[in-house]
């Protein structure tokens, strides 16, 4: 066994604001003493996490000066240099103030649109000077409680447009290898939320001027809350190279938006990811976005963040050993055999004939399989 501590080359990743949270929650105050964005980065770093994510506002309040924005920057910069620590992905908040309260893009107002376009090249150009290059599009409150009130095909023609004109932005600033990337999520804060779902995300993009340039990321809750399957989810982004980043956390199906700490619920499901990205040599980071409980106080958040990273790390020595057992590759052996046979001409097919029964008759050998990687997930092989 392993000893379970990150290393930089392991490709972690927190949220500012999952350290940042104070445990508030729609029906409490906080719990917990606020700390600052700048020692988060400091905090991490030492840790030995590789990198982290914000949403600019984490870092500059939003009406900050321009004084105040650079000082914060530098002090940024400054810090993630001693400490060995990058920025991977800067979106924008576009969902705390109340202007935001009907959605930013697919606001009714153009004046809000334009905010928060605004607030989305402000993170664009901080990211940019953290030496980030991906912008996280979390739209937050993009979606409806009153579907008379607004209208979902004009809503999708409104993140398009909001996407293209980011995207342009970033080709007119010579931003070289900047991306973008759409987080999508069924509901909460919103009753429901437009692009709820990964499929839903990558219909858009491919209908982006620039598809190549976007991306999603896939929050394992996200896809759990709407009773999906993360795995599933996770794979099809993948598959297609549009996994720009991966927010790590856990979930109980269809719930409130739990974001509890990685692996604390759906550990098959959980194995199953880290098996696929490991297995897939995915460079891309390994984002934490949880929260710690409300009951955590401010030193126990520490204990929040070691256990998300142990439990990857324990994963991950369970894929190894999952992919090295006899047994459970043998099996798979077999179920997998002949699995790469041509498919022949239609011609050719449709004066074929098949014995169903027979093909029926084949052993799946499912039950033994799913026993053998429960005990291995338990322990005891
Ligand atoms: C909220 C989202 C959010 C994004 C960043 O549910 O997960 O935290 O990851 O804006
Ligand atoms: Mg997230």
């Amino acid at each position: 066994m392993g000893d379970h501590q990150p290393k930089k080359s392991d490709h972690f990743s927190f949220g500012l604001w999952t350290i940042m949270n104070t445990g508030r929650d729609p029906f409490g105050e906080p719990t917990r003493e606020p700390i600052s964005g700048l020692d988060v980065i400091t905090e991490l770093g030492r840790r030995n996490v590789y990198a982290y994510e914000m949403h600019a506002e984490d870092l500059v309040p939003a009406g900050s000066t321009a004084a105040q924005r650079d000082r914060l920057i530098k002090e940024a910069n400054q810090r993630m240099a001693d400490e060995n620590i990058i920025c991977v992905n800067c979106g924008a908040n576009v969902f705390a103030h109340p202007v935001f309260k009907d959605g930013g893009l697919t606001s009714h107002d153009p004046k809000v649109r334009q905010l928060a376009l605004q607030r989305y090249l402000n993170a664009i150009d901080i990211g940019h000077e953290v030496g980030c290059n991906l912008c996280d599009l979390w739209w937050g409150r993009d979606g409806a409680e009153v579907d008379a009130a607004k209208d979902p095909v004009e809503a999708i023609k409104r993140l398009r447009e909001g996407l293209n004109y980011l995207q342009q932005y970033i080709d007119e600033q010579s931003y070289a290898g900047y991306r973008l990337a759409i987080e999508p999520k069924p509901n909460e804060p919103r009753g429901d939320t437009y692009l709820p779902t990964g499929g839903h995300a990558l219909a858009l993009i491919a209908t982006l001027d620039k598809p190549e340039n976007c991306g999603v990321v896939i929050e394992l809750a996200h896809a759990r809350m709407a009773g999906l399957n993360a795995y599933h989810e996770v794979a099809q982004a993948l598959e297609c190279g549009k996994l720009f980043d991966c927010h790590f956390n856990a979930q109980k199906p269809l719930r409130f938006d739990q974001d509890l700490r990685f692996g604390a619920e759906d550990l098959k499901e959980s194995f199953f990811v880290v098996k696929l990205v490991e297995d897939a040599g995915w460079d891309g980071p390994r984002s934490f976005d949880a929260h710690p409980y409300r009951t955590a106080d401010r030193e126990e958040v520490w204990d929040f963040v070691e256990g998300c990273i142990r439990t990857y790390l324990i994963l991950r020595e369970k894929v190894r050993q999952f992919n090295a057992d006899a047994d459970i590759q043998s099996l798979l052996k077999e179920i997998h055999e002949g699995a790469e046979g041509p498919i022949p001409p239609p011609a050719e097919l449709s004066k074929m004939s098949f014995d169903a029964d027979a093909l029926a008759r084949r052993k799946m050998h499912h039950e033994r399989l799913d026993q053998l990687t429960q005990e291995l997930l338990l322990g005891v092989r």
